[in-house]
Formats: structure tokens, C-alpha cells, sequence
């Protein structure tokens, strides 16, 4: 409490250098989000009924301008943060439909920069789906990403049960973090490293982005929060 109260004080006095904000939806109505990309392929793959959104992503679901020549699919709803904020967390409930399992790379779930300088596309942080799940780092230090990529440990995201995830970020050439945890656990932390992508826009982005397959997959969520705080707040 007396963190929130500190923030709340700080967010007074310094509103344009102190930003925070929250994103939540139950699926119950309708929300906003952006399409962070050129094609809109999310409209066509969502669907939201009983309180649950619905992604299905099909062949030649090209979202970006890219996708087509580099074999990639997607079908993703972002919600935009601050560039100022360097504390994000992610968290939504996930689960398999169909299409699964698979080893062909199907993320479901990033926080990424757009328009990152070349050789800086992969995503500070990211979690997968195939391979029973897996979960993603990068440390940008050496000047290109350098990743911890690895499978689920003693759960399978992709089992047909519900599966809660929870990304936290902190952003920063030297100082970052990176976490994922998955039903309570943790599976991946990273600190002290590059998480700065040095793109444009900072963008929570959840939604199946595939290597290209012939199959159609149905991956639905829940509880969708995204929040971003400056750090001094914690
Ligand atoms: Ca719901």
C-alpha cells in the first residue's frame, strides 16, 4: 500500500514524466485493441462468446507485409504501452483448442518494439505454444539478440486445460529483467540484461505468429491484463 500511495503522489506531481497505465478484459464485452501489423487477419480469426476470445488461425493468414515471402502467420491483438514505462507485465489465461500438439514454432504471446533497428526483430520476451510450450528471453548487450529459448518444464501448455501465464519485463540497456511464469512457476528469469529492442512503439501482444503450416489451430484465452508502470513505483 504505501508503494501505491508513493505512486499515486509521484503521478501527480510528475504526470507527463510518470506514466502508468492497465488493460483488462474478461471477454465479457466488447475492448480495443490495435493490429499490430498491415494485413488485419485478427478480425477474420477471433471470435468472443461465453466470456472467452477465440483465435483461429488458418493458411495464409499473412498479417505483415513480410509474412508471405518469409513463411510466416499470425493472428494477433496488441494493446499499446508507454515507451516511457520500463515495467510491463503480461498476464492472460490460455488454452489449447485444436491444431495441437505440434514442434512447428507457434508463439502465442509477446511484448515487442515495432519498427526494431535490423538483426533486433526477435522480442525481448515471448512464449510458444509448440513443443508442449516454451518460453523465450533475449539479451540484446552483444549487439544482437542473444536468446534463452527452452521447453516447459512439468506442464504442457498445450494439453487442452486451462494454463495462467504471467510476462514481466523491465526495460533497460543494462538493468533488465525478464520472467515468465506459468501456473505459478517460474520457468524463465533473466536479470541484469539488454532488454531494450530500440524499436518504436512498445506493444503487449497476445495471438498466435507461426512458421507457416497447412493446419488450422484454435488457441483461446481469458483474463487478459497488461499493465506498465515506471520502475521507481515498485
Ligand atoms: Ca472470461
Amino acid at each position: 500500500m504505501q508503494k501505491l500511495s508513493l505512486f499515486i503522489v509521484c503521478g501527480l506531481l510528475m504526470p507527463k514524466l510518470l506514466f502508468a497505465g492497465e488493460f483488462y478484459t474478461d471477454f465479457e464485452r466488447n475492448f480495443r485493441y490495435v493490429v499490430p501489423y498491415k494485413h488485419n487477419t485478427t478480425k477474420e480469426a477471433v471470435e468472443r462468446s461465453d466470456g472467452v476470445l477465440t483465435v483461429t488461425i488458418e493458411p495464409g493468414m499473412f498479417g505483415a507485409s513480410s509474412d508471405r515471402s518469409n513463411g510466416k502467420e499470425r493472428a494477433e491483438l496488441g494493446i499499446s504501452l508507454s515507451d516511457r514505462d520500463v515495467w510491463v507485465r503480461q498476464e492472460f489465461r490460455v488454452r489449447a483448442q485444436s491444431g495441437f500438439p505440434t514442434n512447428s514454432r507457434v508463439m502465442i504471446s509477446q511484448i515487442k518494439f515495432s519498427d526494431a533497428p535490423k538483426g533486433f526483430g526477435s522480442p525481448p520476451i515471448a512464449v510458444y505454444m509448440s513443443q508442449g510450450g516454451a518460453v523465450k528471453c533475449n539479451d540484446y548487450s552483444s549487439g544482437h539478440p542473444s536468446q534463452d529459448h527452452h521447453r516447459l518444464r512439468g506442464v504442457r501448455l498445450d494439453d487442452g486445460n486451462w494454463h495462467s501465464v504471467v510476462m514481466e519485463l523491465v526495460i533497460s540497456d543494462t538493468a533488465g529483467l525478464c520472467r515468465v511464469v506459468v501456473d505459478g512457476r517460474t520457468m524463465i528469469e533473466m536479470k541484469g540484461i539488454d532488454t531494450h529492442q530500440n524499436g518504436k512503439d512498445l506493444v503487449g501482444r497476445i495471438g498466435p505468429y507461426r512458421d507457416q503450416l497447412s493446419v488450422t489451430q484454435v488457441v483461446q484465452f481469458d483474463d487478459w491484463k497488461v499493465q506498465s508502470y515506471p520502475k521507481l513505483a515498485r
